[in-house]
Formats: C-alpha cells, structure tokens, sequence
C-alpha cells in the first residue's frame, strides 16, 4: 500500500499546480494538492470496496456451486466430478480409475462403453490408455477390440489409418502389447478393407514396415535412409506369397516421406529413440573382416542398429550394422579377452554397409562381427543391449515369424 508521503510525491509528480511550502518533519498540501488527495482516498475506498463485494459474490458462486457437487459429507456428487476424479485417477492408474468410474455409475461396466470413453479421450493420457488397452486381461482385450472398432478405417489407406490409430493411445514398450493391438488393428483394417490385402498377416507386416520406415526417414540420427526401391524389397512375396503392387508401395513410401507419423509422447516408452540417448555407447575393438586385424572403434547401439566409428567425436559412422535378424554369442579368441560376436547361421554375409577411405559406401564383407570388450562386465551389458535388438528380441521375433506367415499364405491356403 502506498503511504502517504508515497502518495503526495505521486502527486507532485502528476499534477505540477502550485503548492505550498514544505516544513521539515510536516507535510502541508495546496489546496489543490489536498482535493486531488481526498478524490484518489475516496477513489481508492470505492474501489476497495467493490473489490470486496465481488469476492464476496464469488465465494457465493463457488459455495453454490460446491453444495451442488458435494453431499452433506463433502464428498463429490454430481457426474461432471465423478468424471474429473476418475480420469484423473485413470491417468494415474487406469484400472483404479476405470473402476471408480464404474462404482459412482458413470460408465457401466461393459467393454464398449469403456472403449467409448478412451476413445472420446478427453483429458486422459495416451500413455495410461495405451496401458489399459495392452493388459492382457479379457476384459481389457474385449475393450481393445471396441476401441479399434471405433476407428472407421473403411476406403482409408493403410497410412492413413495408420496416423489416426497410432494417434489415439500411446502404444506400450512390451513387444507381446505391442503385437496384440498391431494384431487386431489389422484385422480390423482388413475387414473394413477386404480386397486390398491377401491376410491379415500382410497388413500386419505392412503396418510394421511403414513405422520403421517413419523412423528410417524422420530420425535425424538415421543417417543411411531407406530409399523407395529397399522399402518395396523389404516388403516382397508379403501379400500371399506374391508382391503389393508397387505403385501403392511407392504412394506409402511418399506419403511417409512428405508428412512423419505424430506418435503421442507423454511417457516413457519410446517407440522411436533418438540418437541423442542411444541404448548404449563405448569403445570395443572389431576384428577386420578380410584381414583378421583388431581396430578400435566407437560403437553406438540406437534402434536396432549398431554404428562404428573411427572416433568418437565423428559425424559420419565407418560402418552400420542393422541387428534385426543377426545373431549373438559369446566366444573365446586367441588374440582378445572378453569376445562376443554378431552371426548369421549357415555362415552367411552379415548385412551390413561401411564407407571406404574414399567416401565411396560399399557392403559389409563379414560373416561374423568379433569384438572384444574392455572388460566382462562391459561385455555382458554390451551383449544384453544388442541381444534386446536381434531375432532374440520378442517382438522382432514374431514380426519374423508374421512375415514368415504372410510370405506362406498363398501356398498354404489356396494351393
Ligand atoms: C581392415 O583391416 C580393417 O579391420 C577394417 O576395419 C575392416 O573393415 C576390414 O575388413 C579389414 O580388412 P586393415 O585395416 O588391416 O586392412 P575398419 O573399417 O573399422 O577400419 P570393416 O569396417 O568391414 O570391419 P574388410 O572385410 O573390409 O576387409
């Protein structure tokens, strides 16, 4: 508040008429000093207390509006708080929450008026809808089934439909959640569009394909992005056996391409990693692959991938190793200690690429990758991190095992 000597100088300042004389220790106003003071006190006492009288109407209003959604005890009463409660504790813990919605009568118990209300989504958290809908309780199950019922995915490309389920719940980090919904989500793709994919399988490892490919191109830390002409071979004899016409393959790769998935990310899981926080990094030695010489180099293990560079400090990795359907084991060496290395059965070519000395990008000669860690500890957490990344993974085991399936269809079925 301002005192009274802050207030006369205020004056001083804004009204330059004449005025008195100064006493020391008194303070005496002209006279028009002295009315515009009395106008500002009598200003300032009305605005006072018209400040008063609307806090006091509006500890009326929230009183009012208090007694309407409490009962006697104090305790919520109406719907609309029931619901805040609830999706605040469904945020929390979504079972908690689904049954306190239930118990106060706001949601009935059943799987389509649950799966409405996620779906609605409002004020409720992707991720702690992603997790109700991966439990693999039947109920939950039944709900996931109406939520992705309520997705109207009929005449939609699979990208499209794609971007607006992806949107809606943040998928879960468990590969068994994580094929579960894929699962059903093709299903409910494919009967909506029925001529557009041979099986169910098909779309499913479609689907899978265009997310890593969202990834591939949108991840600025992916530095080796997959062209068109890879995408349409990573995705050969899936339709029953036989190809996906390749004009629709292409209009998925462009549409990728031009617009990224927006993928919810208010939790933890990440579905797609950054290389700003790779799974891990340090230095291993490698042994070469025509010449058994050991080099040290600088791992990085993001996405699936292993990168290795001269030094840790380049841009440009020497040579990129995708895990996906590469194999782990640990193995003594004559030259190093604590030896692990990456395989393909029947001792085929590691799928690779590594840039030469001159720039040029060649494939990678290796049918294993030997490395030599630091230390055994170095070496167990360097082999639990890659082996989370190859056919050991679960979920990239099914998605094989999917793609096994879709390749077969068509001779399994119709011939
Ligand atoms: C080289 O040996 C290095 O070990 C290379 O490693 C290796 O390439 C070569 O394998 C191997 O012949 P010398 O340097 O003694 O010639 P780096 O590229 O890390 O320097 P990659 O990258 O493939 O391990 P081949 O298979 O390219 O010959």
């Amino acid at each position: 508040m301002p005192t009274e000597r802050n207030t006369s100088s205020f004056l001083s300042l804004s009204s330059g008429n004449g005025r008195s004389s100064r006493g020391s220790g008194t303070t005496n106003y002209s006279q028009t000093e002295q009315e515009s003071l009395d106008r500002i006190r009598r200003e300032k006492a009305s605005l006072l207390q018209e400040i008063k009288t609307l806090k006091d109407e509006i500890a009326d209003c929230d009183w009012i509006i208090e007694r309407l959604d409490v009962d006697e005890d104090g305790r919520p009463n109406s719907e609309r708080q029931f619901l805040m409660l609830g999706k605040k504790k469904f945020n929390l813990d979504p079972k908690k929450g689904i049954d306190y919605l239930v118990d106060h009568k706001v949601l009935q118990f059943t799987a389509e008026d649950v799966a409405r209300f996620l779906f609605n989504g409002e004020g409720l958290v992707k991720a702690a809808i992603g997790d109700y809908l991966g439990e693999p309780d039947a109920f939950n199950q039944k709900v996931l089934e109406e939520f992705i019922r309520l997705h109207t995915l009929s005449k939609t490309d699979l990208v499209s439909a794609l971007r607006v389920f992806l949107w809606s719940f943040r998928l879960p980090g468990e590969a068994q959640k994580i094929d579960r919904m894929m699962e059903k989500f093709a299903q409910h793709y494919c009967s909506q569009n029925e001529s557009v994919f041979a099986s169910v399988d098909c779309c499913y490892v479609l689907s899978y394909a265009i997310i890593m490919l969202n990834t591939s191109l949108h991840n600025r830390a992916v530095k080796d992005k997959q062209t068109v002409e890879s995408f349409i071979n990573m995705n050969r004899s899936i339709n029953g056996g036989g190809d996906l016409p390749r004009e629709m393959l292409v209009a998925m790769y462009d549409s990728i391409k031009s617009e990224q998935f927006r993928i919810p990310e208010d939790d933890g899981h990440e579905l797609v990693p950054t290389f700003e926080d790779p799974d891990r990094q340090g230095f291993l030695w490698k042994q070469g692959g025509k010449y058994k010489t050991w080099k040290q180099r600088w791992f990085v293990l993001n996405d699936s991938v292993l990168y290795y560079f001269t030094a840790q400090t380049d841009k440009e990795p020497k040579g990129i190793i995708p895990l996906e359907n590469t194999q782990l084991r640990e193995i003594e060496d004559r030259g190093k200690p604590f030896c692990f290395e990456l395989y393909l059965p029947n001792s085929q070519v590691v799928k690779a690429c590594k840039t030469q000395k001159d720039g040029k990008v060649i494939t990678g000669r290796h049918t294993t990758y030997r490395v030599s860690a630091m230390s055994a500890l170095e070496k167990e957490e360097w082999m639990r991190a890659i082996r989370s990344c190859t056919s050991d993974n679960p979920f990239l085991g099914m998605l094989q095992e999917r793609k096994r399936k879709a390749q077969k269809f068509y001779h399994g079925v119709v011939q």
